[in-house]
């Protein structure tokens, strides 16, 4: 049944059409409760060189499946696609089919009548990368280029906050991910993670910890800064650092550990790249884990198998997610079991850039599989698990920030299993999502310009 509807909404000239005039080209159906109608909502121009489309259903209120496709179209087809897209539509060919084509995406999305949220803009960045917040309500916000900034609810900056470490900032690399020790606010301790230059133009990922301090300006200060762990070794490039962090329940530190775009670290029990890390909150390596008996820096490692994980978070039930880069196709959201092997580079949904076939991870059941892939990719960065009340109906969800999908993604995981609900098109990179103390959802969008948005429910 779901099969037939499929075929129906994405017929098989689509592909010749995608491969010949564009990339992607994209339109999002949306199902009506306890049926199986996707319709045709939305074709989104997100710019002049890019588009996307979402196909979602619903069955029974209930189990929900999507197809995404993005990519760069070909600015001299653009018109003819237009053309051609609406004419397609009004044939007749989706049902219940209302066409919004248009070329100022960022506006269209704003405009989304049927959105659930609202959103204001708080401030500006250069490329900022992460966020949290602090108790008293105001917000930590790193810039790549090495700066961590205090920035109030509505929208007043500090001065960079003295005492970070020097960062190596360029490709991926630079200030990273901040995060709050679950005892902050005794101990005042934030943890950093950033790109470090070594000798001979290598770099690794390292983590450093600190007490923040306020100054009477208004600005703060890092003391007592201890780096407590680094990727090993530093190698070059400046790619897949990865380096999410998180706290469990119990107060273990978890660290993702990107494979630096070389492959074969992520299966090296003697490299801690390509890895989840799990440590104590001042480094030390817990003697409960997985592979505490053996020697050297496997001791380090939780899981095993993993490209460029960008998002790290627990559920309400404790449970350890993470969503990390497939290469060309298979974004990957796993849910992350104690000593496992979730695969890279040995299988992947998704192929190598140069058109290379990589085994799917159904031939190698060996290797745990992800909950939810992505083929065509979304570019996850940022996750939380929403637990708070403004949006009801998201108790438990997860939001996913999407890079090359310009979106924002609500995943929801049902026990130890996940599907893709809903994605909403924000027409920019969205790099960090973070949860408000009052249960609004904020996120930072990425690059230069990057903004600080606050979403709250639409009324
Ligand atoms: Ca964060």
């Amino acid at each position: 049944m779901m099969k037939k509807i499929f075929s129906t909404v994405i017929p098989p000239r689509w592909n010749m059409i995608a491969k010949n005039t564009i990339d992607e080209i994209i339109f999002r159906t949306t199902s009506i409760r306890n049926r199986i109608i996707p319709h045709t909502r939305n074709i989104f121009f997100i710019s002049q060189s890019f588009l996307c489309y979402t196909v979602n259903y619903e069955i029974g209120g209930k189990k929900l499946q999507t197809a995404t496709g993005r990519g760069t179209a070909k600015e001299k087809y653009m018109k003819h696609l237009r053309v051609f897209v609406t004419g397609f539509a009004l044939a007749g060919f989706f049902m219940g089919s209302m066409i919004h084509p248009s070329t100022a995406a960022p506006m269209a999305a704003r405009g989304d009548r049927d959105k659930p949220f609202v959103f204001a803009s708080v401030a500006t960045f250069d490329e900022p990368w992460a966020m949290t917040f602090l108790p008293d309500g105001r917000l930590l916000v790193t810039e790549k280029a090495g700066r961590l900034l205090i920035v109030s609810q509505d929208g007043k900056k500090s001065g960079p906050i003295s005492g970070v470490p020097a960062v190596d900032h360029g490709g991926q690399g630079g200030l990273g991910d901040v995060i709050l020790h679950p005892g902050y606010s005794t101990n005042g301790l934030v943890y950093l993670s950033y790109a470090e230059a070594g000798d001979g133009g290598l770099r690794g990922a390292a983590v450093a910890r600190a007490k923040l301090a306020f100054t009477p300006d208004g600005n703060g200060k890092l003391v007592d800064l201890k780096i407590i762990w680094r990727q090993e070794p530093k190698v070059t490039g400046r790619g897949h650092f990865g380096h999410r962090l998180a706290f469990s329940p119990e107060n273990f530190l978890f660290i993702t550990s990107g494979e630096r775009q070389k492959f074969t670290p992520a299966q090296d029990m003697n490299q801690n790249l390509g890895k989840i890390i799990r440590l104590t909150d001042d480094g030390s390596v817990p003697s409960s884990n997985p592979f505490a008996d053996r020697a050297g820096i496997a001791k380090q490692i939780w899981t095993l198998g993993h490209r460029n994980p960008l998002g790290l978070a627990f559920d309400a039930e404790g449970r350890l997610w993470s969503h990390e880069m497939g290469p060309r196709g298979g974004d990957e959201l796993n849910l992350i079991k104690r000593g496992d092997n979730y695969g890279w580079p040995i299988v992947s949904d998704g192929n190598h850039y140069n058109g290379r076939s990589i085994p799917d991870h159904s031939t190698r059941p060996e290797f745990t599989a992800p909950k939810v892939s992505w083929t065509p990719v979304i570019s996850p960065a940022g996750f939380i698990i929403y637990a708070a009340d403004m949006f009801p109906r998201w108790k438990g969800s997860g939001f996913i920030g999407g890079l090359s999908s310009e979106a924002l993604i609500r995943v929801v995981m049902d026990g130890e299993t996940a599907y893709e609900a809903e994605r909403f098109t924000m027409g920019r990179r969205i790099r960090e999502v973070e949860q408000g103390p009052d249960g609004a959802i904020w996120v930072l969008e990425d690059e230069t310009g990057g903004r600080l948005l606050k979403l709250t429910p639409n009324p």
